[in-house]
Order: C-alpha cells, then sequence, then structure tokens
C-alpha cells in the first residue's frame, strides 16, 4: 500500500510528473556512431585504472539502438515525463561548429517517440560528457567553454526546441567541480582546488547563457538549471559544529543556488576561497546578471545528508546504501525542498533525480526483486508529498535511474535501474521496482475524480 501516510493513501495532483531519468554517456553506447566525436568520459575511462573493472560508455545498454524497445518499457510503466540528456559530441564532435545532423536526428526520433507515447521530454544539455577536444583547450577552466557551451545549447534549441518542453541546462555543476577538479575520480580526473572554484563559475555561467540563448530564440518552453542538493547538518550540538556545517552549506548548496536565484555568490564562500583564488580573481563585471537570468523550474536532486563535524569534517549517521557516499535519510528530501522554497521563494520545482544501487541479481525464475528500492522511494516520496503539503511547488519527481547503466568510476557494478539490464544480452527485465511504480502511477491515474468533480482539493490519490 504505497505511497500510504498515517491518513490513508497519499495524494497527488492528477497532472503530477510521474518520471524517471537517464543520461547520454550511461545509456547509449554506440560511441563511434553516426559521427560522434570523443568526450572526456572516452578518455578517462580508458585511463586503466579510473574505472571499477575498466569499464567504459563504449556499448552501455546499447539505447542508442534500442531506443524504441526503451520507449515501450516507459510506456508500458505509464510514465507521464523522461528526463534523457543530449551528448554534446554527438550534436558537435568537436565541441564547436556546424551541428551534425546525425546526431541530431537521433533526439528527433526518441523525442517523437516520447510524445507518440503520450510522455513529456525534458532535456539535460549537458550531462558531463564534454568534448575532448574542448578539454584539451583548457576545458571548464576556461571562459571561452561557457560560450562554446551557449553555442552548443543554440544549436539544439533550433533543432529540437519546438518539442521539447522542459530544459534542463548543467547536470550538477557541483559534482563536476567537487568529483572532477576536487577528488580526481571522475573526468578529467584532476585534484586542483583553485582550479575547481573558477569551473564552478565558468560552469554557472554556461548556464547563464543557455538561458539567454533559449530566450533569443523565441521560443515558450521552459529552462532551468539541474542542482544535486544536500541538507547539510551539524554532527553534534556545538557552535563549533553549527559554524562549520554552515560554510559546508555554502560550498554545497549556495554557492550555486544564491548565484542563480539571488545574484550573488555567498559572501562565506568567497571569503573563504580569498581573494586572490582563481575563482573571484575569474568573476567580471555583469557575470552574476548572466547567472541570475530568470528560470523557468528548478531541478532538484537529492540523494543524501551530509553531518558535519566542528573541525569541517564529515560523519555518518544513518545506514549507507551500495554507494559509499549515501546515508538513506528520507527526511533529508523533505528538508531541502522546504529549504529551497523557504529561501528562494515559490519557485516551480522538479525533482530530476532520487534513487540508490541495490545488489539486483535475477532469480531463477527470472525475476529482479529489489525490495530496498521500493521502500527507498515510498519513503522519499512520502517526504516530497510531505513537503507539497507545505506548500512547496513540486511538479514532478524522477527517478534515478530508468534503467541499470554505467556509473561513472564504478562502472556496471552499482545497479541503480528500475529496470534491469541482463549486459551480455541487453535484454531489459522489470525489477520489482518498477512494477511498483507502475501500479503507484496507475493507481493515481485511476483514482482521479470524474471531469468536472475535482476532490476536496483537486487532487487524485495514490494507494495500492
Ligand atoms: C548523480 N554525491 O551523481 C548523477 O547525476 C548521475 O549521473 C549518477 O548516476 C547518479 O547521481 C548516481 O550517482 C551524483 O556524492 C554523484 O553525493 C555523486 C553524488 C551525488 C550525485
Amino acid at each position: 500500500s504505497i505511497p500510504t501516510g498515517p491518513a490513508g493513501p497519499l495524494r497527488f495532483p492528477d497532472n503530477f510528473g510521474w518520471g524517471a531519468a537517464t543520461s547520454a554517456y550511461q545509456i547509449e553506447g554506440a560511441a563511434k556512431e553516426d559521427g560522434r566525436g570523443e568526450s572526456v568520459w572516452d578518455t578517462f575511462s580508458r585511463v586503466p585504472g579510473r574505472t571499477r573493472n575498466g569499464d567504459t560508455g563504449d556499448v552501455a545498454a546499447d539505447h542508442y539502438h534500442r531506443y524504441a524497445e526503451d520507449l515501450d518499457l516507459m510506456r508500458d510503466l505509464g510514465l507521464r515525463s523522461y528526463r534523457f540528456s543530449i551528448s554534446w559530441p554527438r550534436i558537435q564532435p568537436d565541441g564547436t561548429g556546424a551541428p551534425n545532423q546525425r546526431g541530431l536526428d537521433f533526439y528527433r526520433r526518441l523525442i517523437d517517440g516520447l510524445h507518440d507515447r503520450g510522455i513529456s521530454p525534458m532535456a539535460t544539455l549537458f550531462h558531463w560528457d564534454l568534448p575532448q577536444a574542448l578539454q584539451d583547450a583548457e576545458g571548464w577552466e576556461s571562459r571561452d567553454t561557457a560560450y562554446r557551451f551557449a553555442d552548443y545549447a543554440d544549436a539544439v534549441f533550433r533543432a529540437l526546441g519546438d518539442r521539447v518542453p522542459a530544459w534542463l541546462t548543467i547536470n550538477e555543476p557541483k559534482t563536476v567541480v567537487q568529483n572532477g577538479y576536487l577528488i580526481g575520480h571522475h573526468a578529467p580526473g584532476r585534484q586542483d582546488p583553485d582550479a575547481a572554484y573558477l569551473v564552478a563559475h565558468h560552469l554557472q555561467l554556461a548556464h547563464g547563457l543557455a538561458v539567454d540563448a533559449l530566450r533569443a530564440t523565441g521560443s515558450d518552453s521552459r529552462i532551468g538549471p539541474a542542482l544535486n542538493l544536500h541538507p547539510c547538518y551539524p554532527a553534534e550540538d556545538s557552535p563549533q559544529a553549527a559554524a562549520a556545517a554552515r560554510l559546508y552549506d555554502g560550498y554545497e548548496n549556495r554557492l550555486y543556488l544564491d548565484s542563480l536565484l539571488k545574484g550573488s555568490y555567498p559572501a562565506d564562500v568567497l571569503a573563504d576561497l580569498g581573494p586572490r583564488s582563481r575563482m573571484v580573481q575569474g568573476i567580471r563585471d555583469g557575470d552574476l546578471a548572466i547567472i541570475s537570468a530568470p528560470i523557468d523550474l528548478l531541478a532538484v536532486q537529492y540523494y543524501t545528508p551530509i553531518y558535519v563535524t566542528a573541525d569541517g569534517g564529515t560523519e555518518h549517521r544513518w545506514a549507507t546504501s551500495e554507494a559509499e557516499w549515501q546515508q538513506i535519510y528520507p527526511e533529508g528530501m523533505y528538508d531541502i525542498l522546504t529549504r529551497v522554497t523557504r529561501d528562494y521563494g515559490p519557485i516551480p520545482l522538479t525533482i530530476t533525480e532520487n534513487g540508490l544501487p541495490t545488489p539486483d541479481t535475477m532469480g531463477p525464475d527470472g525475476t529482479v526483486d529489489d525490495a530496498g528500492r521500493i521502500a527507498f522511494l515510498r519513503d522519499h516520496l512520502a517526504a516530497a508529498h510531505r513537503a507539497m503539503a507545505a506548500g512547496v511547488p513540486l511538479e514532478s519527481f524522477h527517478v534515478w535511474s530508468l534503467l541499470d547503466n554505467f556509473e561513472w568510476a564504478e562502472g556496471y557494478d552499482q545497479r541503480w535501474g528500475l529496470v534491469y539490464v541482463d549486459y551480455p544480452s541487453q535484454r531489459r527485465v522489470l525489477k520489482k521496482s518498477a512494477t511498483w511504480y507502475r501500479s503507484v502511477i496507475a493507481d493515481a491515474a485511476s483514482e482521479r475524480p470524474p471531469p468536472g468533480q475535482p476532490g476536496p482539493d483537486g487532487s487524485a490519490s495514490v494507494s495500492r
């Protein structure tokens, strides 16, 4: 009976966008087809020791060839919204210049297939697969890359803009900054804090320039950023831990939220970086006005809370999933959604990622029992529902992920999908969580009140 609250089944709005998410490099494969260029992940995944088992995205879930089958899966699940990403090196193999028509054609077929099945497309422009040619020209450390991104965005908007009602610019700038440039376990594998925050600024600038590019086409599609937000709690009850958690929050959340929605970087973070830092030196007059161009929706990705100790370290408080960085804490979903609405106003929100990896195997009867994923999603949906009841304008929810896929440095060992992928055969098998999610969506539809007779609050209930 899911998701059900203490007072019975939870009611979600009729038009709630039940969805699932993927990204290009993680599912497409076909790395050399139809004129696709190399991305930083093609390069990085080939460096010995960088990914588990030396896995690469060369084949992945072979979605480039199997997209029609995957579209049918989405229809069978009853999805209303599908979030995917467009591969920059398919559109501009070298990161600049005239768009590659065969690359655009693939996304046109995918988008048409979504419309044919009544599923609303939500497209991310950049989910980490920077063209290698731009990386060779200093990548996101170069301000020019932000302008190259705006050109790429413009080409995509002109070709596909009329068919995509919702665009997302940059997926998780923070993860590029932290994993790509601080820890170094994502492409391009750097460990350079001074570079990292200059990269943050250029990613924010790229976002703002892409928003301008969409407006310049006269499109009435919506656009926004996709941020992974981490609620940061003091690990203990002391003023030192409270202060450390506050600064940690600055780096995790306010650096991105404040620049986008308040038109300024947080003063505590700038002070901590220092006036001689490459980032502070790299901010030019007018940049913050570009970065804070009005957006239509804010995409939030929630996975885990962070507990910050007095010395600025972190601690685990809750059970982790197979991803050692993830603590399972549904209440954090409520906290982050209500906080964004409280601190930044009633901007329309979408959850574009929420999920966990589970140790899935196919049983002898051909089923995949991922009970842990059902419990996780049920509890996070319930928390999102409570946030909506508290006034958060949340319009959709996308499970990460539709399919098992290439989980970056973890390769194919971590399985995040609603749908199991048997990689040797590329066969798709609905996990129990997929059939559960299908029934959640179907019940929401079937319990919709008859036309003209809205429920007490104009919404439909969800129960089983
Ligand atoms: C996201 N963290 O990455 C990405 O958008 C997806 O491509 C990825 O597959 C998914 O989450 C699962 O990892 C994250 O350390 C990476 O908190 C790291 C973190 C969060 C999200």
